[in-house]
């Protein structure tokens, strides 16, 4: 039985690991680069320990300094959060190499599916359709001009060891064939140390949909329906939902089973992610397997009714997976919206720095996975995300909805965030509908930056400067004996300045 967890991570992933070992009874275990003394993780959990300067590969990315803290804490297991190691072949090995439990998957799973050019040959073996395109990696340039007659321009070259992005080339026309080639190896070479690249037939305004599966050590596999994450800017998710708006009964099924035969294929073990891209006839092809616990896993724990790291600490602890795929059901919508501490308005450049104010929207639907609070310093090393607002609703107009009332709730000061732009996603066309793909935020993106708002915004607050000083005076006018009929009666004095000065420009 897992008694004490290392968290291997930071930020809100870590408090959301923590969160749910403290229900379990379980001690948790922090660990901290320099930058992150005071972070939430680090006041959170029963135990914390130093690794040492605030950049990644000197810290959180050193397997060494994080198994010294194991030992010397007498943890028996080590969640690794989502980026960092998460993902990382030999931190899984060392970890049991050690005697301890590493809460995912195997190294084998992890190896087999970061390969790129791996897992899709795992996936046409295990009958899983994978985007048409070369099963071998690619050797000559006179094999790129043999495949890409076949299956017909555009293609997409690829790096093996890339992903979410990265080491990626499209191409159009046949004379642009070769320099994407050298582009994309040399890139891959630089990025990776690794410049094998495949190809694929490109995909025209995909969709993005994952399937969140369950896999335990006896060899059950289940999953927990889908997310539409088609919502990103630059590979970087903005909003996810479940169900998906393009979504059938039958498609679902089709793209379950998929993912399952994905999971039993590498013996996976834990919560894993399937990632699909699928056109606009609805045909779906494997994309990648994401081999962690993702950011917008919460969207799936609403939806589904589990907790989906305390079932990974179950599987990991050797037990069954807690449902048979006959009883796993969809209740309701749910939308996560991904805050991050960037100015859309200057190229979503990171705005790192302290925070002043910070009131969360709270109240019934309404979820929020965050780490900051007032007085907090968000720190330049890391990730700029700092907190996801997930909503619920019956129905999706209603999840929608709720989320712009949430994040009209949202009130942060100190740092620049997305929020005002997630509203104005939230007030589209495409999104009401549920018509979009993975264009959206190009497509959209002019009316997405435009600000209507701002003479609005500018008036609300003054009203709430005005309306403090009102409160202020007031307070002086009965300070001898404190009488809350004083207060009542007339008028607000700034609603009066509202009323009479609707008209003002300011
Ligand atoms: C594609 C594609 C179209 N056709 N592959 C981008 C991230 C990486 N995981 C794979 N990606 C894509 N691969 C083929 N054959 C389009 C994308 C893509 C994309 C995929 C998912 C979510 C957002 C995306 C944004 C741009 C391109």
């Amino acid at each position: 039985m897992i008694k004490k967890v290392l968290v291997a991570n930071r930020g809100e992933i870590a408090v959301r690991v923590m969160r749910s070992c403290r229900e379990l009874g379980i001690k948790t275990v922090a660990v901290y680069s320099e930058a992150d003394r005071k972070a939430m993780h680090v006041r959170y959990a029963d135990e914390a320990y130093p690794i040492g300067p605030s950049p990644s590969n000197e810290s959180y990315l050193v397997i060494d300094k994080i198994m010294k803290v194991a030992k010397r804490s007498g943890a028996d297991a080590i969640h690794p959060g989502y980026g960092f190691l998460s993902e990382n072949a030999e931190f899984a090995r060392r970890v049991r190499k050690d005697g301890l439990i590493f809460i995912g998957p195997s190294s084998h799973a992890i190896t087999t599916m970061g390969d790129k050019i791996t897992a899709r040959q795992t996936m046409i073996e295990a009958g899983v359709p994978v985007v048409p395109g070369t099963k071998q990696k690619l050797e000559t340039e006179a094999d790129l001009k043999k495949i890409t007659a076949d299956i017909g321009l555009p293609v997409m070259i690829k790096a093996s060891a890339g992903g979410g992005g990265k080491g990626m080339r499209m191409v159009k026309n046949a004379e642009d064939l070769l320099p994407a080639l050298r582009a994309a190896r040399s890139e891959a070479l630089n990025a990776f140390g690794d410049d094998s690249v495949y190809i694929e037939k490109y995909i025209e305004n995909p969709h993005h949909i994952e399937f969140q599966v369950l896999a335990d050590k006896m060899g059950n596999v289940i999953h927990l329906c889908e997310r539409e994450c088609s919502i990103q800017r630059r590979h970087q998710k903005l909003i996810e939902e479940t169900p998906s708006p393009l979504m059938t009964p039958e498609l679902r099924e089709k793209m379950g089973n998929a993912a399952v035969a994905a999971a039993k294929a590498v013996d996976y073990e834990g919560a894993g992610t399937i990632e699909f891209l699928v056109d606009n006839n609805l045909n779906y092809y494997f994309l990648e397997m994401n081999t962690r616990l993702q950011v917008e896993h919460p969207i799936t724990e609403r939806v589904i009714g589990i907790d989906l790291v305390k079932e990974q600490i179950r599987i990991a602890d050797g037990e069954k997976v807690c449902f048979e795929q006959h009883e796993v059901h969809q209740s309701g919508h749910a939308i996560e919206c991904r805050i991050y501490a960037e100015d859309p308005d200057n190229n979503f450049m990171p705005s790192p720095g302290l925070i002043r104010r910070i009131t969360e929207p709270t109240g019934l639907g309404v979820r929020t996975d965050g780490y900051v609070y007032e007085g907090y310093e968000i720190p330049l090393y890391y990730d700029p995300m700092i907190s996801k607002l997930i909503v619920w609703g019956r129905i999706r107009e209603d999840a929608i909805n709720r989320m712009k009332r949430a994040l009209y709730e949202y009130k942060i000061s100190g740092v620049k965030t997305s929020i005002k732009f997630l509203e104005k996603i939230m007030d589209t066309k495409e999104f009401h509908e549920g018509k979009y793909d993975t264009h959206f935020i190009e497509h959209n993106f002019k009316e997405l930056l435009e600000d209507k708002n701002k003479c609005n915004t500018r008036c609300q607050d003054i009203a709430i400067i005005t309306a403090f000083i009102d409160y202020k005076k007031k307070l002086e006018k009965i300070k001898p004996k404190f009488n809350g009929a004083a207060l009542a009666g007339k008028p607000s004095g700034w609603k009066e300045f509202g009323r009479k000065k609707a008209s003002l420009r300011i």
